[in-house]
């Protein structure tokens, strides 16, 4: 985990603890419609940052992810009404529920490019929330006159603290390390193409491969039936590989076939330029949609 994801997580842990060690604090001068107030905020909004990053650390299981989100929000919620009495521990609960269903699904759902982003600004409406918070109670009831808690103070604080979390790096190190790995697939000349099948497309429908380098055409099957690639027309060197002996490459023609869950790959250079079809020649797929196209550019 890098460390930018500690500080968030822990920030969050010291900031709510902050909050509800004051509520302890002052029990006996909050009123219950204040105690409702704060135990409410704090338990959405914990719920709600907390699943976010929960949702997408574990994103593929919302299950998981959103059971623990709840199981933090309410437990916040929980405690910061309990000084205050039941109907703020209600109030605690129940927002602690919804910010930590929404925010688990919300982090799961955020496709993986923008994970990164949802996390910082969630995290710094977290504290700005927070900020807000404290200032409500201090004028409800903490009544102290330290410097710190002065409005401009804070607000001086929590723009420090935003360019400084800005500077600290990647929270999420997937999305780099992939794009790195397929760099160097790059490096050594090999341009892969994976194609998906299924019932009746190929994903991707358009291809781009530059004439006189090797690419390699990986077909996945990820439906119900058997489906095959075949490229009409191309001129082309296959490689031969000892995978894909179960196919004779007659006429140099690029012909690729799995069953359902399979994977196969050929290997081919071409010198020809053009516009060429690829299709799944089984009967009718064509027809409903099993086409695409392959730029072969100079
Ligand atoms: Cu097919």
């Amino acid at each position: 985990m890098p460390i930018s994801l500690y500080v968030t997580v822990i920030g969050i842990f010291i900031l709510t603890i902050w909050i509800i060690w004051n509520i302890i604090n002052h029990r006996n001068k909050i009123t219950v419609m204040t105690g409702m107030m704060i135990s409410m905020v704090l338990g959405m909004v914990v719920g709600l940052t907390i699943g976010v990053i929960i949702g997408v650390l574990l994103s593929e299981d919302l299950f998981s992810s959103t059971l623990w989100a709840i199981i933090i929000g309410i437990s916040v919620g929980f405690v910061a009404g309990l000084p205050i009495g039941l109907m703020a521990v209600l109030d605690g609960i129940l927002a602690g529920l919804m910010g930590g269903m929404m925010g688990a699904m919300l982090g799961d759902m955020i496709a993986p490019e923008h994970q990164e982003t949802l996390i910082k600004v969630m995290f710094l409406l977290f504290i700005g929330i927070v900020i807000i918070l404290y200032q409500m109670m201090q004028q409800e009831f903490i009544k102290s006159k330290s410097m710190v808690s002065h409005p401009v103070v804070m607000i001086v604080l929590f723009v420090v603290f935003i360019v400084g979390y800005n500077q600290m790096g990647t929270l999420i190190p997937s999305a780099d390390s992939l794009n790195n790995d397929n760099h160097q697939h790059g490096m050594r000349r090999t341009n892969n193409f994976v194609v998906q099948a299924e019932e009746y497309t190929f994903l991707p429908s358009d291809i781009e491969i530059k004439a006189g380098e090797m690419a390699t055409i990986i077909l996945e099957n990820t439906g119900e039936t058997e489906h095959d690639l075949e490229i009409i027309g191309m001129e082309a060197e296959i490689e031969e590989q000892p995978s894909s002996n179960n196919h004779t490459h007659t006429n140099n023609q690029i012909h690729l076939h799995t069953y359902p869950g399979e994977r196969k790959e050929v290997s081919f250079t071409t010198n020809t330029p053009g516009t060429y079809r690829y299709i799944c020649t089984l009967p009718g797929h064509e027809e409903s949609g099993m086409t695409g196209m392959i730029d072969i550019i100079p």
